[in-house]
């Protein structure tokens, strides 16, 4: 219970210092909630002006976009670079138009006690939003979600018809999160008129456009803004301790009801912050770790005013010790797989066929977690591994953070860092952030910047590890006294010493001594792996054949198997499938270390790891029942 009251105490205190001004909770249809989802064909323009500020110069949103030229269809979510047959589509930087129109329900325009929001899922990068010509919300950054009220500007129009117009430029600068660069080159010998690349420090090809649902969403005047869960548990008794926050009435009485899976409810409580007590808890355990992972109640949260809000709440605990990472205090041991937002015509927009076979083939792999490399990803997929009970590294969107450590770019990290425990603190299976990875962690000015996004973070969540991904590339030391657990990123036998399969053992090893003889914290595995092109094969093993890539996994699991009964407390393979990256002499198509080919099909090095994910899940869980028997293994 103590640790209780410092979560509540600490989460009350924080309340007054963040930057970032109310909640951000995921829109769920109740008794007092309607959705309105505008998923579909929008009507898209990118501005080719050598200047990309045409559309800003003529005012594009305050008409409709077809009346001001050239527009095509553009399927939302989706990123728009892989739809057309253009190149310059596909390779484009600036400002692109989306436009969408709707008619809102008539009771929506009457009934001035409704409260009508517009919500963005995740737009890339820096968007501009307006609703009939007027401008109503704007926000830095892709992968997280932004939202506005739009209630008085569609009430102007009484017909209810209302115009969504919105601006994305995907264009990135040393200071945004990812960063990068934009540079002219006006060598007029070498280059055409106007030519300019964008130069980006991370391996992932840079897709843009809206990638996340756009919806309307409705509450009463007086209305559920946020809640913070923290759990705990002793004996038999669950802990729930939350904080409500209710915005647009002075004063507000609160229940709060805890259900079971079944509707039962478990616990209740009046007020906007307390602690539910839970007996006989059934606690959210990780996949392949208890018969029944992923067990979810339902909190539901009432106001007087009548908003009904219902977030799902799974109990469980973690700590980091020196050497082990421990959820509901079981030692648990990270076998999984590293992702990204990414396949065929879509891009890094939103899809739920690709969602739901992803889930299916980390269950067959025996994956019990993945990390949100290198962004945050879709709450839709966070909410799939809180049921099925994927435990997830969430990880910020800084990736390739150079040489650029100045004060504008620390200011937007941390306001990054809060958007993204603002919107994913309540998750159980998040068990941990990630700041960062692999940052030029050896240049002086590292060791400030990461001590202050560290430290914001555990303000921010003092109930999670944190950390940052490392890479053996780098001096290592400037970042990681603050983090909590040690994740490292090496390519032994790949980019060092290439086609030596034989150093890997040693290289391994060493590094390990030397990162847990000088830090005393767990290790992660968080990336390692070989580029196999689908169908090459070569044996002896040759670098890119699939049996290049299978042997590489086996020589590091030698070493994790020794090390695992020390402090290496989990592995990840880099990558679960093969993505698309920008054009390289180094990338045959995209980068081809997936273990899955980009449409999901499995290669050699997939029942490499399937055999042993199994075992491991064997040997240091207890499986679901329903795998004592798989016909599918
Ligand atoms: C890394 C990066 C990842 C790359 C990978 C590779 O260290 O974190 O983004 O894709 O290596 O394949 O080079």
């Amino acid at each position: 219970a103590n640790i209780v009251l410092r979560a509540l105490w600490l989460f009350a205190l924080l309340d007054a210092g963040l930057l970032l001004d109310g909640g951000m909770l995921y829109p769920r249809e109740s008794s007092s909630r309607e959705v309105k989802e505008l998923s579909g064909l929008w009507v898209f323009r990118a501005d080719r002006s050598p200047s990309r500020k045409q559309g800003f110069d003529e005012a594009w949103y305050k008409q409709r976009l077809e009346e001001t030229g050239p527009v095509i269809d553009m399927p939302v979510p989706a990123s728009y670079n892989d739809i057309t047959q253009d190149p310059a589509i596909r390779d484009f930087i600036g400002w692109v138009w989306y436009e969408r129109e709707l008619v809102v329900p008539t009771h929506w325009i009457r009934d001035d006690t409704i409260r009508v929001v517009l919500r963005v899922g995740s737009a890339h990068y820096n968007s501009i939003v307006w609703v009939n010509g007027v401008s109503v919300t704007q926000h830095e950054g892709g992968h997280l979600p932004f939202e506005a009220e739009v209630s008085d500007v569609i009430r102007k129009d009484p017909t209810g018809s209302c115009r969504i117009t919105t601006a994305v430029n995907n264009t990135l600068t040393l200071e945004t999160l990812p960063p990068g660069n934009i540079q002219y080159m006006n060598d007029r010998t070498r280059y055409p008129d106007g030519f300019f690349v964008q130069s980006i420090y991370f391996d992932f090809f840079n897709y843009a456009g809206i990638h996340r649902p756009v919806l309307l969403y409705t509450t009463p005047k007086a209305y559920v803004d946020d809640i913070t869960v923290v759990t705990n548990f002793s004996d038999n008794t669950g802990l729930v301790s939350y904080i409500v926050s209710v915005k647009g009435a002075v004063t507000a009485a609160l229940k709060v009801t805890l259900m079971d899976k079944q509707g039962h409810c478990v616990a209740s409580s009046n007020g906007p912050f307390g602690v539910l007590k839970v007996q006989d808890v059934k606690l959210w355990w990780p996949y392949l770790t208890h018969e029944n992972p992923g067990y979810l109640y339902s909190m539901e949260v009432g106001t007087t005013y009548e908003d009904v809000y219902t977030l799902p709440v799974g109990i469980r605990t973690v700590n980091v010790t020196s050497t082990q990472f421990l959820i509901n205090n079981k030692p648990f041991y990270f076998h999984g797989v590293n992702k990204h937002e990414d396949s065929d015509i879509r891009g890094k927009g939103l899809d739920w066929p690709l969602i739901v076979k992803d889930f299916n083939l980390l269950k067959w792999l025996g994956a019990n977690s993945f990390r949100t490399s290198h962004y945050p990803y879709a709450e839709e997929i966070l909410q799939m591994c809180d049921r099925h009970g994927i435990v997830v590294i969430d990880e910020s969107p800084a990736v390739g953070i150079k040489d650029i450590f100045g004060n504008a770019s620390l200011s937007h990290h941390l306001i990054v860092m809060e958007e993204l425990v603002r919107r994913d603190k309540n998750h159980a299976s998040v068990v941990m952030w990630s700041v960062a990875n692999e940052p030029a962690s050896e240049m002086p000015p590292a060791d400030y910047y990461f001590k202050t996004v560290i430290k914001h973070t555990k303000d921010l969540d003092p109930t999670r590890p944190v950390t940052f991904i490392s890479s053996s590339n780098f001096a290592r030391d400037k970042g990681v006294p603050y983090v909590d657990v040690i994740c490292i990123n090496n390519y032994f036998s790949w980019y060092h010493d290439p086609g030596h399969l034989e150093v890997i053992l040693i290289q391994l090893n060493t590094e390990y001594e030397n990162w847990h003889g000088k830090y005393k914290k767990p290790i992660i595995q968080s990336e390692y792996g070989a580029d196999a092109v689908p169908g090459v094969h070569v044996d002896p093993p040759v670098m890119f054949t699939e049996e290049y890539q299978k042997i590489v996994l086996q020589n590091y699991h030698k070493v994790f198997d020794q090390k695992r009964a020390q402090y290496l407390i989990g592995e990840l393979i880099w990558n679960f499938a093969d993505f698309m990256t920008t054009q390289g002499v180094t990338r045959v198509v995209g980068n081809k270390k997936g273990i899955f080919t980009r449409q999901r099909q499995p290669k050699a090095a997939a029942f490499v790891l399937k055999e042993r994910y199994w075992r491991l899940a064997n040997e240091t869980g207890r499986l679901p029942l329903w795998t004592k028997y798989p016909c599918s293994l």
